[in-house]
């Protein structure tokens, strides 16, 4: 229901008055790839297998002069959303870069993973880490570990953070934002991206942001990023011009109350595709 609350919550009307054309593609459809793992809580397995190869040929597919949005259902999408963009990018012979915004790491492999739940698992797959052969699709290109980006990080389990450092992705967790502030952690990566000319891939997890102004989440974490935090992101990434494409995941509004969260969702995305709150000038970094 994620995708349909975005788009009754006026996410392509939004984008069409800032005077970019749309295209909805509409909803994909998939079929279950038998897959078999020794780990008995995986949930869903032959599915999300299934799914990550048809997403991934969709991402690839996409057509070059458009920048792709992906609304899940869940964050398990970005298995075949970062696979499909990262043989885009390796075939075009730009670095991808990933920005990674959610209050989670989804860096578990399929043997790590306690609670079975799959949305945990994109990152790892994508960045190539081990014990996903066999399970799901092959990775033509996988994305470079170094290159990836994480903010907002409040809940991590021990064997992703073992993972995570020995991989070298970049972690912001609230505490560095509440240290540094998150422009400035920001404009660094930025700066990373544009010096290697990069392509810039972001995934915004409903749950990078504080459950007070997010609620509609089945995975709510407290001291997520605030109302201002998330459009000064937003607007920094505009600015910066890199953003080649989007997951918008895990918005359930199932527990919204009276559709805030898809609603605050939307205006993230055209504050990241152009909106300006503030009458200022485009500023470059
Ligand atoms: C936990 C929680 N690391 C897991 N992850 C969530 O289930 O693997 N990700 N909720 O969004
Ligand atoms: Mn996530
Ligand atoms: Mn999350
Ligand atoms: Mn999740």
């Amino acid at each position: 229901m994620g995708p349909s609350a975005l788009r009754v919550a006026g996410l392509v009307e939004a984008l069409r008055e800032l005077g970019h054309s749309v295209d909805d593609l509409g909803t994909l459809a998939s079929t279950p790839t038998p897959a078999f793992h020794p780990n008995p809580r995986l949930k869903s397995l032959s599915e999300i297998a299934g799914w990550t190869a048809t997403i991934a040929e969709a991402a690839y597919r996409a057509s070059d002069d458009a920048l792709p949005f992906f609304l899940g259902g869940d964050h398990s999408i970005s298995a075949g959303t970062l696979a499909g963009m990262a043989r885009r990018a390796a075939e075009c012979r730009r670095p991808l870069f990933v920005l990674w915004l959610d209050a989670h790491t989804d860096f578990h492999t399929l043997d790590s993973s306690m609670s079975g739940n799959l949305h945990g698992v994109p990152l790892a797959y994508a960045t190539g880490q081990p014990g996903f052969e066999g399970h799901f699709p092959p990775l033509d290109d996988r994305v470079e570990p170094t290159r990836v980006c994480t903010f907002g990080v409040r809940s991590i389990d021990p064997a992703e953070r073992t993972a995570i450092d020995k991989a070298g992705v970049t972690m912001h967790d609230m505490r560095a934002i509440d240290e540094h502030g998150i422009g400035p952690l920001l404009r660094e990566f930025l700066g990373r991206v544009g010096l290697e000319d990069g392509l810039l891939h972001v995934s915004l997890d409903v749950d990078f942001l504080d459950p007070s102004i997010a609620p509609a989440v089945g995975t709510t974490v407290p001291g997520g990023a605030t109302f201002r935090e998330a459009h000064l992101v937003m607007e920094m990434l505009h600015d910066s011009g890199r953003v080649s494409s989007l997951d918008l995941v895990e918005l359930n509004p199932f527990l919204d109350e009276r559709g805030r969260t898809a609603t605050l969702m939307v205006d993230l995305v055209a504050s990241l595709m152009g909106r300006r709150i503030m009458d200022r000038p485009t500023r470059s970094y």
